[in-house]
């Protein structure tokens, strides 16, 4: 056997496992069960678009910033705005969009290094550009994430990538831990997400040592929970058990979520929470699978993407 035949018989190897372990992308409320999901190892390719709002099915969402035909173009922008639209298979921008979630557009940014994350709605203007303050806060490379559902169309997340200039501090990921505390709330994790497989995430909230029990609905749920892959930014956007006002789900402390994450690995979670009229976001590291600790990320020095003047700001395009 020759080298080129080994690589790729080791390719297709790797193609089928990862295929089989990429059934769920974009966990939206409660999971279809495991088999459903991760049924066609066999048929990757087929751009099977009637599940996930991920890649083409086998692929996590985020990763893509072209997919299906949408793609995701951040364009100019004054200072301190954030702007970009969707083009779509026509070419043209997309100027109509289902609203989900209370929205049509929820944009997710955080850096490479995996902080700093924010979770902002843009304003659709009539031209098809979304327009928003911007979320970029400092320097560094980040990730920037659009989830919509464009009319006529299934769920997308298509991601891209935006360099704010300046001096960045590498920061390695925070250890993996189940508690933390944000706002002067603390909040703790139950349960531990496993790969390939549905796992209960429930997250509790608590204020002065007492549980918080009057949650206020944030964009129709008491949470919302964005994971991110260490290494490559891969996204999940999953909703908690239960809706506010169907007269079964508390309004806390718990806030419970079935989620499924797509490889072994480091994750950063985000819980958005709404509380005292504000969102806050609660941050976690979480290992799933047999691993005993995320591998490092930053290198012990310190980056310094170019300072390019009239490139590179934020919202600002590069066409
Ligand atoms: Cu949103």
């Amino acid at each position: 056997m020759n080298t080129a035949t080994k690589l790729s018989g080791f390719a297709l190897g790797l193609a089928a496992v990862f295929g089989a372990a990429y059934g769920i992308g974009h966990v939206a409320g409660p999971v279809a069960p495991t088999a459903e999901t991760r049924h066609d190892a066999t048929d990757a390719g087929h751009g099977d678009q009637g599940h996930t709002g991920g890649a083409d099915a086998h692929l996590p969402g985020g990763l893509l910033v072209s997919e299906r035909g949408y793609t995701l173009q951040p364009t100019a922008a004054p200072d301190g705005q954030f702007a970009f639209r969707i083009t779509g298979p026509d070419g043209r921008p997309v100027a109509r969009y289902e609203v989900a979630h209370d929205k049509r557009m929820h944009l997710i940014v955080a850096r490479r290094d995996l902080s700093g994350f924010r979770h902002v709605h843009p304003e659709l203007a009539d031209d098809g550009t979304w327009r928003v303050a911007s979320p970029l806060a400092g320097p560094g490379v980040w990730r920037a994430f659009a989830d919509f559902t464009p009319t006529g169309g299934e769920p997308l997340t298509l991601g891209v990538d935006v360099t704010v200039p300046g001096t960045l501090a590498a920061r390695p990921l925070p250890a993996p831990a189940t508690s933390t505390t944000v706002d002067g709330y603390a909040v703790t994790l139950t349960g531990a997400p496993e790969p390939g497989r549905t796992s209960r995430l429930t997250l509790s909230v608590s204020r002065d040592g007492r549980p918080v029990t009057d949650l206020q609905p944030y964009l129709g749920a008491y949470g919302h929970l964005v994971a991110l892959r260490q290494g490559d930014l891969a996204y999940l956007h999953v909703h908690p058990e239960g809706t506010p006002g169907d007269g079964r789900t508390p309004a806390g402390p718990a806030v419970t979520f079935a989620a499924e994450v797509p490889s072994a690995g480091a994750y950063r979670l985000y819980l958005d929470f709404r509380h005292g009229d504000a969102v806050h976001t609660a941050e976690f590291t979480v290992v799933a699978g047999d691993q005993a600790a995320p591998a490092p990320t930053a290198p012990a020095t310190t980056t310094t993407p170019t300072p390019d003047a009239g490139h590179g700001t934020p919202g600002h395009g590069h066409s």
